[in-house]
């Protein structure tokens, strides 16, 4: 890919890139921000440095990718409730030190999230970023096989509840904490999307599961799925997946939400870090089983139930009962040759 108006300098071949040649606060031809928009597809999380963004200029870059939302939790910067605050001092942890995707108990996800460094300690307060569709790629078609066969469930009222977080947050927010738990409990009902979704702009089949949100596989036993997830949630970890910003005052990053997992380095206690947030633009975790090479297929989807009811839907029983043996016979060769075929995937290319 080429571009004429920025220039994009790799972080590492599998994540991150670096564009130069961009002022964020005199942006004047939508040509550079679609540029942006096409390297952060490509590289999953890009950077940005030297760049002291007014807060109008930033809500122009979220708007790159969609309205700028208002945030479950965060705080924000007084006057504009799309930039969300940051902030964290003291020895207590700050609970983005884990590998996550924002918000995936939400039934439409953030796409974009982005942060600007706005006070930082002296040394420390990097963020690392991994790539999920390669974290997907190397697990070999045995795993995929099995993972594109399942859902996982993200809840937000369980994942506050097992770190503690209710206390913290409803202080934060200034309301009473009994109260606050009820209210996500009724806003945020447990989630399920498949565990392998196909990325809304570049189609990559992504791993769609993180340590912070995800509760449990469903459709496999309960064991099984915690015995999973932690071995996902270990494998996300492998360094070839992942890159390291080291922030400076007024470095911008913006991240593909679904394509990517980031990981808030927390070893600068007790100093104070800072920094500006802005999440834009939704999808909806889908996915095509069109896009799902043969070797990947798991057996399941030879029988679905869905293609169970489209067979019922073709055949007519009662007249099937007063045919002839060779008529029969006919029928169940028919049948035969259907169950090789998935009709999931064929319905889904005639919708097409
Ligand atoms: O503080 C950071 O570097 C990242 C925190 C985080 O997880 C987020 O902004 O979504
Ligand atoms: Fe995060």
């Amino acid at each position: 890919m080429s571009f004429s108006h920025i220039s994009v300098e790799p972080l590492t071949p599998t994540i991150g890139g670096i564009i130069h040649g961009v002022d964020l606060n005199a942006v004047k031809n939508p040509a550079v921000y679609e540029e942006i928009k096409q390297a952060l597809w490509k590289h999953g999380v890009i950077f940005f440095r030297n760049q002291p963004i007014k807060p109008e200029a930033y809500l122009n870059l979220g708007r790159v990718f969609g309205e700028p939302e208002k945030h479950e939790f965060f705080p924000h910067v007084e006057g504009f409730p799309q930039i969300q605050k940051i902030s964290h001092q003291g020895y207590s942890k700050p609970d983005t030190d884990r590998w996550h995707h924002d918000v995936s108990f939400r039934k439409s996800p953030t796409l974009v999230s982005i942060l600007r460094a706005n006070q930082l300690p002296q040394s420390g307060g990097d963020t690392m970023w991994m790539n999920c569709a390669r974290a997907f790629e190397e697990l070999g078609p045995g795993l995929q096989s099995l993972l594109l066969g399942v859902e996982a469930v993200h809840d937000l009222p369980w994942s506050f509840r097992k770190n503690d977080n209710y206390a913290t947050i409803a202080e934060m927010n200034g309301v009473d904490r009994l109260e606050y738990e009820l209210d996500m409990i009724r806003k945020s009902p447990e989630m399920a999307h498949p565990a392998i979704v196909n990325h809304p702009v570049t189609k990559k089949l992504t791993l769609y599961v993180n340590s912070i949100w995800t509760r449990k596989l469903r459709g496999i036993h309960p064991d099984l799925s915690d015995a999973l997830l932690a071995m996902l949630f270990e494998w996300v970890k492998k360094p070839e997946f992942m890159c390291r910003f080291r922030w400076e005052q007024d470095s911008i990053a913006i991240w593909d939400n679904l394509a990517t997992q980031h990981y808030a380095v927390f070893d600068y206690a007790p100093h104070y870090r800072e920094m500006l947030r802005m999440t834009a633009g939704n999808f909806t975790p889908e996915l095509d089983r069109a896009t799902v090479p043969a070797e990947m297929v798991p057996a399941s989807w030879h029988s679905s139930p869905s293609a169970q009811r489209a067979l019922d839907s073709i055949v007519d029983k009662s007249r099937l009962a007063q045919s002839s043996p060779q008529e029969r016979a006919a029928v169940g060769a028919i049948f035969e040759a259907l169950d090789r075929v998935d009709l999931d995937a064929l319905a889904a290319r005639a919708k097409r």
